[in-house]
Parts: structure tokens; sequence; C-alpha cells
């Protein structure tokens, strides 16, 4: 490697979604970069170009709190944005406060290694960079890392084939084709009403069927925006006292508390509260009373019937293996809807799994089926795919692949013990997706800024924890997991998307307070659990 490849800086940044470019502007008094897959800002508003791709949090919530003049000025259209709008917002972001001269794009990372003689970490792009720096911030997403089955035969189907998380900038013209679908999750949902309107047929391919809410957006009401402008100070500070990070209603009662009747009419108000979460917080324990949460389910299982007229179509759509809300709850526009629909038909894949693609289409374990493009919403290798994609190497040349082989650990979701000056944002153990991510990764970004400070103002150069707070940390993640329902179904939560991952519960389901308390306390009681030389 000769030397005019190599970059010194203080901190390299890993990922421009929206954690990232917040981190170069909390980190910009370092001399920091930013080391982008992408051509462009956003992250997973960059890559989730799908059609129907859009954000299932209020966009006043789901946004930058850190500069006032930002939220003033800022205009969203819709209540829940489209990713064009996020996208674009993303680059308003990146102009406005000039972050872009800090971003490498097209330029995945692809190994680094740390140095324990000088306590740096060595940071190689695929594209030949390499950067010498004291500090690295993971801010790589919880689900970037797209997941492809291993169907064989791909290379032999004649047809065209799109992920989801990479579709094409330009879009796809799906004009008289026969359309296969693989994939009924969040994206799923989204993405097939609308292709079911322009393909010549619509094939669905369907493993498990999903429970979803009408989305409820609409254009943007003036007074809400305004009224959200002038308190948008005090509603940031209320949002990060929530359990999600949001000012959605938290009910205090129980369903056994409420008459059938009763119940029912809060459950009627909940579809249509125009709210997607309203449906699994309709009572105080949805999601941690198993028959509470049957009776919303049965609730929500009759919605399907009542939509989807063909009986048996509506019955394979209904859920019945896990709870509501156990894998995160789904927000459509016309998607159960769609099943009415001439040209849209529903394969079983539960029963009669994929087992290949031909080189005329799909072939499952009962039919073939002829296809001239297939579309995988296979979801993503969650949590620990993206960094398990950068071979990582810590302390004793130890890889993080092999230390997470069991499934990932680490202390308060931040760093893992043997790879020292790594931080993560949205790491393994965080809320993640159970708290509105802007708000929880701008909260993250600035712990881990102010750590960093510290690390600087007392003369400093290694930060690391150990394996006994990652050990305590796993009990509270663990305990808090064993109260909610949602260990109770297979999803990206616990890694179950993905055949033979290993790993336990990789979300924190204790609520985003309780997780920035331990934060906040450990760093006040003198680093507990962290090493720094
Ligand atoms: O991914 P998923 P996603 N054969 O993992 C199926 C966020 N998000 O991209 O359930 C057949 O949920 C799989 O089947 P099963 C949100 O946090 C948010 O849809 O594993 N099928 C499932 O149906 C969400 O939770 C928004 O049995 C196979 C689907 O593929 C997360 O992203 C919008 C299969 C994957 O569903 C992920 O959502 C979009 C196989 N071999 C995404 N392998 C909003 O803000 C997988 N599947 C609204």
């Amino acid at each position: 490697m000769s030397q005019a490849n190599v970059e010194q800086v203080d901190i390299v940044i890993i990922g421009a979604g929206f954690s990232g470019l917040y981190a170069i502007h909390r980190l910009r008094n370092y001399n920091v970069v930013c080391l982008e897959a992408g051509e462009g800002v956003g992250g997973t508003w960059y890559w989730n170009r799908y059609p129907g791709a859009r954000v299932d949090i209020e966009s006043v919530e789901y946004s930058y709190g850190f500069d006032d003049a930002l939220q003033q000025e800022w205009c969203w259209p819709e209540y829940f944005s489209a990713q064009p709008d996020l996208e674009r917002y993303a680059n308003h972001v990146a102009d406005r406060f000039n972050l872009r001269q800090n971003i490498r794009f097209s330029s995945p990372v692809d190994r680094m290694r740390f140095d324990e003689a000088t306590h740096r970490w060595h940071v190689h792009t695929s594209t030949g960079a390499q950067f010498i720096c004291r500090y690295v911030i993971a801010a790589t997403g919880s689900l970037s890392a797209p997941n492809m089955p291993p169907w064989p035969g791909l290379d032999t189907y004649r047809g065209d084939v799109y992920h989801t998380a990479r579709w094409p900038e330009g879009g796809v013209d799906f004009s008289g084709k026969r359309v296969g679908f693989i994939g009924t999750g969040s994206t799923g949902i989204q993405a097939m009403p609308i292709i079911a309107q322009q393909a010549k047929e619509l094939v669905v391919f369907q493993r498990t069927p999903a429970y979803c809410m009408p989305s409820g957006n609409r254009p943007l009401d003036q007074d809400h925006e305004q009224d959200w402008k002038a308190h948008y100070r005090e509603r940031r500070q209320q949002m990060l006292q929530t359990y999600g990070a949001s000012l959605i209603e938290y009910p205090q009662f129980s369903a056994h508390d409420c008459t059938p009747e009763q119940r029912e009419e809060i459950l009627e108000k909940a579809w249509h509260s125009q709210n997607a979460f309203q449906l699994i917080l309709a009572f105080s324990d949805v999601m941690t009373d198993a028959a509470a949460n049957e009776m919303v389910c049965e609730f929500a299982r009759n919605k399907i019937r009542s939509i989807v007229k063909d009986p048996e179509t509506a019955e394979l759509l209904c859920p019945t293996t896990y709870p509501i809300g156990g894998k995160r709850l789904c927000v459509g526009n016309g998607y159960f809807e769609m099943y009415n629909r001439e040209n849209v038909t529903l394969v079983d894949v539960k029963s009669a799994p994929i087992e290949a693609f031909t080189p005329a289409g799909l072939r499952t374990a009962a039919a073939e089926y002829e296809l001239d493009v297939v579309i995988t919403a296979t979801g993503f290798d969650a949590v620990t795919g993206a960094l398990e994609r950068i071979a990582i190497e810590g302390r004793e040349q130890r890889k993080l692949v092999d230390k997470w082989a069991d499934g990932p650990t680490t202390y308060l979701g931040a760093m893992t013990a043997g790879f020292p000056n790594l931080f993560m944002i949205h790491g393994p153990s965080t809320p993640a997706a159970q708290a509105q991510m802007i708000t929880t990764g701008e909260w993250q970004v600035n712990w881990t800024a102010d750590i960093i400070d510290a690390m600087n103002e007392e003369g400093l150069t290694c930060i690391e924890v150990t394996l006994d707070a990652e050990r305590q940390w796993a009990l509270e993640v663990d305990m808090v997991a064993q109260q909610s329902l949602h260990r109770l179904a297979d999803s990206w939560y616990n890694g179950k998307n993905i055949e033979g991952k290993k790993g336990g519960f990789m979300i924190y389901v204790g609520g985003f307070p309780r997780f920035a308390e331990q934060c906040e306390t450990a760093v006040a009681d003198g680093y507990r659990g962290f090493i720094r030389q």
C-alpha cells in the first residue's frame, strides 16, 4: 500500500445515513471522514427506493431535533413521509451543514484492524483507500445488509430479479409483466399494492402472514405543523421520555379491565386512528399479556376477513403463529384490498417452500411458476449483518464474526469487549427500531461524542468495555425481553428470519428512557464497565 493512499484522521464514521450524518456534524471539531458505500446520503432512505416506501412514524417526530432553524424551515408534505421526501431531507441536511466535504461516497469499508501498539484503527475500503484513525463510529444501521436466501438456479433464470433494498434509481416498469413477489413483511406490504396496479399478474409467495394496520397517511395539516413548530423543543424532550421515543398515546388500562363491547370500541378507534401503532398500544398489556394480545390478534384477523372477499385467501392471510407486535407491526395502504384484484394470486410457501429459480421462473415444492420478474423483499441480516460483512479484527487479531458466532454481545449496545475505540450507533442490544431511530440515533451520537470529548480532554487514547459489563448488560437485555411477548415471534429481532443465524434477542425492549438512563449512569459512575487509558 503506497503511503499516498493512507490518510491519518481522528475519526472514521461508517455510513452516511441519518445517524452518520449527524455524527459528522456533532464531531466537526475533529478531523472526521465518513465512508459511505452508496453514491448518496440517507442510508435506509437512499437504498430502499422501492415503490411505496414510506416511514410509519409521523415526520414531525421522525426528523432531526439538533438544530432549531432546521426544524422551523423544513416542511413535510405528508404525515408519514415517502422515501423521496426523506431522501430530499437527508440531502438538504448534508448541504445545509456542509457535511459532504467529509463524506467519501462509493467507499464501502471492507476490512479494519485495531493496532494495539498505537491504539489506532486501520480502515480499508474496497476501492483501495486506507484511513488510520483513533476512533471508528459504526453508523451502519440495523437494517442495511439485505438478505437474499440462497435459492439455487438464479444464474439460469431468464427474467429480472430485484431486491427491494437495492432498487434501481429510475424505477422499474412492470407493465404487461408477470411478477413474482417474495416477502410479506413491512416492505412487501408497501410495495405490492402499487406493483399490482401496473403488472399483468402478481403472484405473492407468502411464508408467514403479517398483521397490518391501515397507514392513515394524508397531507400534513398546516395547524398540526405549526403546533409542532411552536413546541418542538419541549416535545423532543418529552419524546425521549417515552418507551418508543414517540408521542403516541400510551394507555394505562389493561384489556382485561374492559367489557367485550368496550374493547371492540377501543380497537375500532385504534384501527381508524391514523396512527400505525395505536393497535398494539390500545391497552397497557398488549405486549406483556398473552390473553390481552390474543384479543387484539383476533380483532386484526377479523379485519382481514372483512376486507378479503375470498374466504380461503383471507384465512391464509390471517397470522396465527405469533403475537401481534411480536414482529414489527406492518403498515399498509390497500394491502389486504389488493387480494380482491383479479390479477393477484396468493401462494403459500410455508407448506410448499420455494426450492429454486428455474429458467422460466420459480419452483416451489408444489408447483412451478412462470415469471418475467422476481422481486425479493426478504428482509435483512439485521442488527449484526452490516458489521459482520466487514472483516473486523480487534485485540489479539480476534475477528468480530468469531466473537459473535453465537450471537452478538455488547455493553449498552455501544461497544463490544476486545474491540477498543469502536463505537456503534443503534448497535446490538439497543432499542433500534423499537424506538424512533432518528431521535434516538441523535441521542446515542451525543452520548458517544461526549465520551470521545472527555477522552481527549483527559489525554487518554484507548477506551474499551469489560467482559463482565457485557455479561451484566446481557442479563438486563434478557430480563426485559422475558417480560415481553416479542420473544414469541421468529423475526429479525432475534435473527430467526435468517436460516442458521445464532443468538438470542438482539433488541433492547426495556424502553428508551431505561436504556438512556443506564448509559448515562454508567458514565456518571466513573465509566462503570469501561476501561480507559
Ligand atoms: O423484512 P422482514 P422487511 N422464503 O424481515 C420473507 C423496517 N421497515 O424488509 O416472516 C419465503 O420483515 C419473510 O418470511 P418470514 C421495519 O422495521 C419499515 O419487510 O420470515 N419467504 C418475510 O415475509 C421492518 O420490520 C418500514 O416467514 C421468505 C419477508 O420475507 C424491517 O424494516 C418499511 C424467505 C421479510 O420480512 C424489515 O422489513 C419497510 C424465504 N426463504 C421496512 N426469507 C416502515 O417504516 C424471507 N422471507 C413502514
